[in-house]
């Protein structure tokens, strides 16, 4: 018998050990063993794709109280996170590097062995007493050329329950794959928790990734950022998986959006948290494939994509009626959903931003909650938190496209990137080719930091294709394999920049209501079909007002006005200069292996700013540009 199996047996149940022996690959068996071995459990539970084994998990996720269902709709239930443990942490992550290298300076890293005995030792029987979860995952969909396994140990019910909503189960797969097959590694403790369940050792979090040996450790954490394997952990892993591949593992939503004549077009778009990435792939009308993670590989020389999830772990907050009429109706009806860090009252969730008053006390993150309650710092505590979230499982919504599941992923249109600009970019531009939009939209989007990290709020930095938080290769790697995969494929995605969060430049207000992102949408899905016209500006081509009109009232029965066309499309010359300057020096002094091209790309950039702005001033209404 194999050893590992051997030493496990004592742990597992007589069902349980018959699972595990079934799959062939030894590796599995060495991973569980020696997390076993580590982490100290009591028992270890192997939760295969049977729907029992589901329900079980589901059970006792609600049973350890990890998970409470106080809430009345049947499904519905709610976690709660620790006071420091309501986002992804970036100071706690980090990436477990050899001796000598370094990924790049924008990047959080350790000496591997260090971190290794670090992590190892807080992990260190860090599971005394309790269950040992096994979920085996499909990243993807299961059989295809997409299809990375993962295998996460973890001793919290409520990160296993997760993971049934937001992935494919993948138990089958490992038992078709062979035995020396790869898979990504996870292990999670909990750690110690408080009577509530709650983990409280927050100055002992860890999240560490060990590129060398595909294997992630997080403890001391419950925020499901942080301690659900699949999301952002083992996306580093396979990032850097696709960097050695030659395929791109992106920080994207997945939508089809729906032109005329029946015509269904793919975009695939990267924003960073709390940007509109969810919202943009949740707009009505459209169908979804997913809000977050995208693999996209070149298939016969097209770019093809598929949601590497299959369930939204989304923000909460401002999930009203109005702007989010889908997910609004969802977290209403009966189904599953896990609620997190919300406020409850009488067995109802509450949030910021719901379209509807809050209760002045209720149950939330910091325990029994009333109005005007205040933290250690003295700082008031809000009924829910900003980062309050949902999960769901993607088939239970109306909007879900039916290719979800398409082994051969959907053939992609456009790709956008979107970032938090209060004060350069226009809202939707189409660049000049896939060169163009990936340096002067994707490599120079900016952002500015939001709760969706632990730490403070607002403060601008440039978030690499929004996928900085993630990356695990170098930086300009990361631009040189997005380069060169367009300039293989027959006929790349159009690339546009969005911008949700332009401001006005005299009092400082959003220049755009929250829907209008779904005229950009239609804009540019005519875009990418070449039906309709656009004008060349300095930063690429912008839409024509008439266009835009026509599209605002077929979309939003609005009637948009010149003026607000003006003030939204207008090339503001100062502030796309200070923008290229920012992007320039952050290249410049953090990332050693910027692909040259940035730097050509931006200065050609300038060059047509300055011509313009000689022609025509600092600030070019689209339509002097036009004539
Ligand atoms: C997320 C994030 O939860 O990016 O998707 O923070
Ligand atoms: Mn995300």
């Amino acid at each position: 018998m194999n050893p590992y199996l051997e030493v496990l047996q004592p742990k597992l149940s007589k069902a349980d050990y018959q699972k595990l022996s079934q799959i062939a690959n030894p590796n599995v068996h060495e991973f569980i063993a020696k997390a076993s071995d580590l982490c100290h459990p009591e028992r270890i539970s192997i939760c295969s794709d049977s729907a029992e084994d589901i329900a079980y998990v589901r059970r006792q996720a609600v049973a350890t109280c990890e998970e409470k269902a106080i809430l009345t709709l049947p499904g519905h239930t709610v976690h709660f996170d620790g006071e420091h443990d309501q986002g992804r942490d970036r100071q706690a992550t980090k990436y477990l590097v050899p001796r000598g290298l370094s990924l790049s300076k924008a990047l959080n890293q350790i000496d591997r062995q260090e971190g290794l005995a670090e992590v190892r030792g807080v992990l260190k029987d860090a599971m005394n007493g309790r269950t040992m979860i096994v979920r085996f995952i499909s990243l993807g969909p299961p059989n295809s050329v997409f299809t990375i396994l993962g295998l996460q140990c973890t001793d919290s019910w409520y990160v296993a329950h997760s993971e049934d909503l937001l992935y494919r189960p993948g138990y089958g797969e490992f038992l078709k794959a062979g035995p020396k097959s790869d898979f990504l590694r996870v292990l999670h403790s909990a750690g110690k928790l408080n009577e509530d369940m709650v983990s409280v050792e927050h100055e002992k979090k860890r999240i560490y990734i060990d590129n060398m040996d595909n294997t992630i450790y997080s403890v001391n954490t419950q925020y499901a950022g942080n301690s659900v394997g699949f999301k952002k952990l083992a996306f580093r892993l396979a990032i850097r998986k696709a960097s050695y591949e030659g395929w791109l593992a992106e920080h994207m939503l997945l939508m089809g959006a729906h032109g005329p004549n029946g015509r269904k077009t793919f975009f695939a778009g990267a924003f960073p948290s709390a940007c509109g990435k969810t919202s943009t792939a949740m707009l009505p009308g459209e169908t979804i494939l997913g809000d977050d993670i995208a693999y996209i590989r070149d298939i016969d020389q097209v770019a093809r994509a598929v949601n590497v999830e299959a369930g939204i772990f989304g923000i909460i907050q401002d999930i009203n009626p109005k702007d989010d009429a889908l997910i609004f109706k969802l977290l209403e009806s009966p189904g599953e959903v896990i609620f997190s860090n919300v406020l409850v009252k009488d067995g109802k969730p509450y949030w910021l931003g719901m379209g509807s008053d809050l209760p002045k006390d209720g149950v939330n993150f910091s325990g029994a909650w009333y109005e005007g309650k205040k933290d250690e710092a003295g700082n008031q505590i809000p009924p829910a938190h900003k980062n309050a979230r949902y999960a769901v499982a993607l088939k239970n919504l109306e909007n879900c496209d039916p290719e979800l599941d398409n082994p051969q992923g959907v053939e992609l249109g456009g790709v956008m990137y979107g970032g938090r600009d209060a004060k350069a970019y226009v809202p939707v531009q189409q660049s000049f080719d896939w060169e163009h939009g990936i340096i002067a939209y994707g490599a120079s989007l900016e952002t500015e930091t939001t709760f969706a990290t632990i730490g403070e709020e607002g403060v601008p930095e440039i978030n690499m294709m929004s996928i900085q938080d993630f990356i695990s290769i170098p930086l300009g790697q990361n631009i040189r394999n997005n380069l060169e995969f367009g300039k293989k494929l027959k006929k790349p995605p159009v690339v546009f920049g969005v911008n949700y969060f332009l401001r006005d430049k005299d009092n400082g207000k959003f220049l755009n209501a929250i829907q209008d992102k779904h005229v950009w949408i239609k804009w540019m899905e005519l875009r990418v079909h070449n039906e309709v016209d656009a004008i060349e500006s300095p930063t690429g081509y912008l839409p024509k007002y008439e266009d835009l009109r026509r599209l605002f009232k077929q979309v939003l029965n609005k009637d948009y006005s010149k003026e607000d066309y003006v003030k939204q499309f207008s090339i503001r010359v100062p502030e796309n200069l200070a923008k290229i300057e920012r992007v320039q020096r952050f290249y410049q002094e953090n990332v050693s292996d910027t692909p040259l091209e940035l730097f050509g790309i931006l200065y050609l950039q300038r060059g047509r700013l300055l011509k313009a702005k000689a022609r025509f001033g600092d600030y070019i209404s689209p339509e002097s540009l036009e004539s």
